[in-house]
């Protein structure tokens, strides 16, 4: 027997909070510390809501409305302030329930439901956080169909289709996949060139606001600036960074702090946009500048169109990703720019009706399924893939079970 209550709702005030309690002893948990309004008695049923007042050594704490959601799921709706919210914490540790983090008692509520596989669940916790509308339909349909649909198919054809064809199928949600993440959890996006490029002048074009400092001396921007934009079907964080400068990548101090920052958000970022200046010839771009951008998804901003040209876009090899004109400062070429992103992230047209991968569990198992070369380790680890614990998975929601 036993109780788990969580905060629901954000830290910081706000007019409403929610509390919930679930477990199997929820409801006696609840019984101890509940009054309904009027005194009558406290009848829970499935999609009732009981209005009434939460105590505590005969004192009122506060007035609350309780959802009942199911015999062991109780949502207690409190006013927001959040000494409110904590003492009612205390009330209910005091009568036995464990206090969770909300994403814990989600993971146990989640799992305690018969007819959800682990990768439903993980599309259910992964709704929690999803960074667009976009990202919400792809993993709706995993809850729906999806994934654990295409895995449940493959375990009932195994024997009579060749291996080599489910394989096929793996590798195209895999290719898949990493377009899907991008959406579903976010790109970052960073902002790397040469010194006075014009990549912070980007950065306030893309985010709508002045967020950089913005002048015509090279070496303003230092430590990194960022600001969130919505291309659809992405969020994206782009990364203003301090200009590429190799003639400075040695002189210590905070100019060479500068340079090997950016050289991380440069590893870091799922998309670089090389922003080199227009007007100026190709020899802005140095040797080992470019060195760090080895394997990374790149797309060429050619910035400053407005002015005469003396960069020679051919010059640009083929590795650094479409070469896209425009004038940050007079935001044009914007929108040539955002398709260019769609395009190289894969992301433009992206069917959200698709089976994906969208942990990191589930894109460990599917290569491994790849790999599997026989039917009966390709039947175990399809049965890992929609039975395992997401306890031991290093999912992206490796929280406890029970
Ligand atoms: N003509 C023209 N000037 C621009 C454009 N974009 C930026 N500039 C100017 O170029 C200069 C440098 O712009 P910044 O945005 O500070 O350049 P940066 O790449 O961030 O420079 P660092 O931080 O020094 O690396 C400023 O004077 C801008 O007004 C553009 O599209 N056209
Ligand atoms: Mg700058």
């Amino acid at each position: 027997m036993a109780a788990f209550a969580a905060v629901m709702t954000g830290q910081g005030l706000g007019a409403i909070a929610t509390v919930q309690l679930f477990g199997d002893s929820a409801e006696d948990v609840l019984r101890r510390v509940f009054r309904t309004k009027g005194g009558k008695p406290f009848e829970p049923a499935d999609g009732r809501i009981v209005l009434g007042g939460i105590v505590a050594g005969g004192e009122m704490i506060d007035e609350v409305t309780i959802g009942c959601e199911d015999p062991h799921a109780f949502a207690i709706h409190c006013h927001g302030n959040p000494l409110i919210v904590e003492r009612i914490m205390e009330v209910l540790q005091r009568q036995g329930a464990q206090a969770v983090a909300a994403e814990q008692l989600f993971v146990r509520a989640l799992t305690s439901k018969k007819n959800l596989d682990s990768i439903r669940i993980e599309a259910k916790l992964a709704l929690a956080t999803v960074k667009t509308i976009e990202g919400a339909a792809i993993l709706a349909n995993q809850v729906k169909a999806g994934l654990s649909e295409r895995i449940r198919q493959w375990q009932n054809r195994l024997d009579s289709m060749p291996l080599e064809e489910v394989v096929a199928e793996v590798g195209d949600i895999l290719e898949r996949s990493e377009p899907a993440r991008l959406i579903i959890s976010g790109c970052i996006i960073a902002l790397v060139g040469p010194p006075n490029t014009g990549k912070s002048t980007l950065l306030n074009t893309l985010a709508g606001r002045e967020k950089a400092i913005v002048s015509d001396i090279r070496g303003t921007t230092r430590d990194w600036v960022s600001a969130e934009i919505h291309i659809p079907p992405l969020a994206a964080t782009v990364i203003d960074t301090a200009g590429l400068d190799s003639s400075i990548a040695a002189s210590g101090g905070v100019e060479q702090a500068a340079q090997q920052k950016t050289a991380v958000m440069i590893e870091r970022a799922d998309l670089v946009l090389l922003v080199v200046d227009f007007s100026q010839p190709v020899e802005q771009l140095s040797e080992p500048v470019l060195k760090l951008l080895a394997g990374r998804r790149v797309v060429t901003v050619l910035n400053k169109a407005d002015l005469p040209s003396r960069f020679d876009p051919a010059s640009v090899p083929g590795q650094w990703g479409p070469a896209i004109q425009i004038s940050a400062k007079q935001g044009c070429g914007i929108d040539d720019l955002i398709c260019a992103i769609h395009r190289v992230c894969h992301v433009a047209d992206f069917n959200l009706h698709t089976p994906v991968a969208f942990t990191d569990r589930q894109t460990h198992l599917l290569k491994a399924l790849r790999h599997s070369g026989s039917n009966f380790k390709a039947r175990s680890i399809l049965s890992d893939l929609i039975e395992s614990l997401l306890l031991n998975t290093g999912g992206k929601y490796p929280t406890e079970v029970s």
